[in-house]
């Protein structure tokens, strides 16, 4: 497969970064006293007690043997001493970067409390006020009713001893919790430096166009910068913090028609604040930029011209022992399996996933459905509204500019058939369309057709449905007439494309069974090909724009009895080796990929 050699392993572009990854020490509060760490000041000196070490980055739950750290609810405190050596980061702006922690964070530096940050699956950055001390996390993993994705804690016996406590939520995957993500520092200048770079890159005819506005702290719109865009064959400067390159016969993002498919092709843009101010070249930020165009009306998406038909898998951030934390062996082991499957699209669900997968989506070519971390939501009150409102505009800053993301995803399976899910979703994507008018918007239903108050307003129709397991379990016979039925009804009813993002069933790696049944590898395979059957009547009538098997890989769900051990229904298993059913999803997608 086709891996940039030349390109830097980091999404982040400051020249000077220093990771903070590594082994933290870690300190659970106690149930019968949660906010004692507030109280006894534990970010004012080295944690003390039961301390344990925890790596960085991972979630908490599924390091150790201890049940009370798998299962815990509360703060969850880590520290570490940030000591950069470096002699020239005494006169710099030093930045500390948090990748995600899940899911309230509260930050200090030594005494000084730096601030703290709501939602886990989001970058966070805070200024320090030096680059030597003691830097201590505090982070909650309580949800509730307020909260995106939402949790609901209750005391159904406080008369109970030890006050007896449940603690739901209505999405299925386990929530891992703790700092999830790499953590570093990085350096600017002091007195004047980057805040952002938003990149519109399309391209009309032969020219490309690739649109940019340096945000920096300066009011001054003037003030100077240099940009330049190049790739090993051309160089083009603009000496403005805003502006346009026009390339002519630009070589695109993703291109069909090249030998090696998709080519992935990407430029580099360098911005470089006040510049010859500095002796270092800390005012300077490279980023990756891809040149391509999407389209989409009532009948389809279009890439670069080209009609999409979406094949791939909806996918968890998850693995063995790190939970959610980020990894690399893994990350470039899906992306590897993902190439290996034919797949041309994966969603992130159901939340937006590392920085560094999407980067890597960016190298190789894989579309991205960016879905939001608001999973099975309930609540459409107003505060619920504002917040999500401010993390799709947070999720468009961090993410906006990386040319694998085809489409944004506002939430997966929420109760749609709610009075007020049709005036919240619209506020949504009435705020995504004035933020970026380059990439379609929808939210996954679980709704039915007529039950639906919201799918409908939606640029792209995208649902979930399990035909032979939820829905008439062990039943291969319905499913056919059932898929056909479904899509064509939600084309005649909203004519936008319509998407099945999630379809599947469990399959126990090792049973087997003839004739197939539920949880064997073989009804796996024998459910998906009668879905298959359908999804080919669809595709040929132009009612269907794509197909997502639920799901990539088995992950874990809370402790369930209809789950056994996590979440059964990948085509590879959670150590990322194949069952039965990734050969059958192998020549699909394979097939499929030589007709186009
Ligand atoms: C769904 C959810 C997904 C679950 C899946 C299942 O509809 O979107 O998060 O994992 O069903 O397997 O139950």
């Amino acid at each position: 497969f086709l891996y940039k050699v030349d390109a830097v392993t980091s999404p982040y572009g400051w020249k000077h970064k220093i990771s903070l990854n590594g082994l933290w020490k870690f300190k659970l509060s106690p149930q019968e006293d949660p906010d004692i760490g507030f109280k006894e000041k534990w970010y004012s000196a080295p944690l003390v007690g039961d301390v344990l070490l925890m790596p960085v980055p991972s979630s908490y739950n599924d390091i150790t043997s201890n049940r009370t750290i798998r299962d815990y609810l509360g703060w969850a405190w880590y520290q570490t001493e940030s000591d950069v050596n470096v002699e020239d980061w005494k006169n710099s702006r030093v930045v500390l970067h948090f990748g995600g922690v899940h899911y309230y964070t509260k930050v200090w530096f030594g005494d000084k409390f730096l601030g703290s940050h709501e939602g886990g699956h989001i970058p966070f950055e805070f200024e320090l006020p030096s680059y030597k001390g003691l830097l201590t996390v505090a982070v909650n993993n309580t949800l509730n009713n307020q909260t995106i994705p939402q949790g609901f804690l209750s005391y159904p016996s406080a008369n109970m001893s030890g006050g007896y406590r449940t603690y739901t939520h209505d999405f299925d995957y386990f929530d891992y919790s703790g700092i999830n993500r790499n953590v570093f520092l990085y350096r600017t200048p002091k007195d004047i430096y980057l805040k952002d770079v938003i990149i519109k890159a399309t391209y009309e005819g032969n020219i490309g166009y690739v649109k940019f506005s340096v945000l920096s702290n300066s009011a001054d719109i003037n003030s100077p910068c240099l940009v330049t865009l190049y790739d090993s064959h051309h160089q083009y400067n603009i000496s403005q913090c805003y502006g346009v390159f026009k390339i002519t016969n630009p070589i695109l993002w993703w291109d069909r028609t090249s030998k090696h498919k998709p080519t992935a092709y990407l430029y580099t843009l360098r911005v470089e604040l006040n510049p010859g101010s500095y002796p270092s070249d800390e005012n300077i930020y490279e980023m990756k930029v891809g040149i391509r165009e999407i389209d989409w009306n009532s009948t389809g998406l279009w890439l670069n011209g080209e009609k999409l038909y979406l094949r791939g898998f909806g996918k968890h951030e998850d693995s063995e022992m790190r939970g959610r934390g980020f990894d690399w062996a893994t990350t470039i082991r899906d992306m590897d399996l993902l190439q290996w499957t034919g797949a041309n699209v994966m969603r992130t669900t159901h939340y937006p996933h590392s920085l560094e997968w999407i980067d890597m989506a960016d190298r190789v070519g894989i579309l991205i459905i960016l879905e939001s971390p608001a999973c099975s939501l309930s609540n459409f009150e107003d505060n619920m509204l504002t917040l999500h409102k401010k993390i799709m505009e947070d999720i468009y800053s961090t993410y906006g500019s990386h040319p694998s993301i085809i489409m944004w995803s506002l939430a997966n399976e929420p109760v749609s058939d709610h009075p007020r899910a049709r005036g919240y979703f619209l506020d949504l994507l009435t705020l995504m369309h004035s933020i970026d008018t380059t990439r379609p918007v929808t939210f996954v239903s679980s709704r039915s057709v007529g039950n639906d108050k919201a799918a409908g307003e939606m640029d792209v129709i995208c649902f979930n449905r399990y035909n032979g397991w939820y829905a008439h379990p062990g039943d291969l016979s319905i499913i056919e007439d059932s898929v056909v039925d479904e899509i064509t009804a939600w084309r005649k009813a909203y004519n936008r494309p319509v998407i099945i993002t999630e379809y599947g069933a469990g399959s126990l790696p090792g049973v087997h069974m003839i004739p197939s049944g539920m949880w064997s590898e073989e009804y796996q395979i024998d459910l998906l090909k009668s879905h298959f059957s359908a999804f080919d009547k669809m595709q040929a009538n132009g009612n269907l724009n794509g197909e997502l098997l639920w799901v990539f890989a088995d992950f874990a769900t809370p402790q369930e009895y209809i789950r056994p051990g996590g979440c059964m229904k990948g085509i590879f298993t959670r150590s990322r080796q194949p069952k039965k059913a990734a050969y059958t999803i192998k020549l699909r997608y394979e097939t499929m990929d030589n007709k186009t």
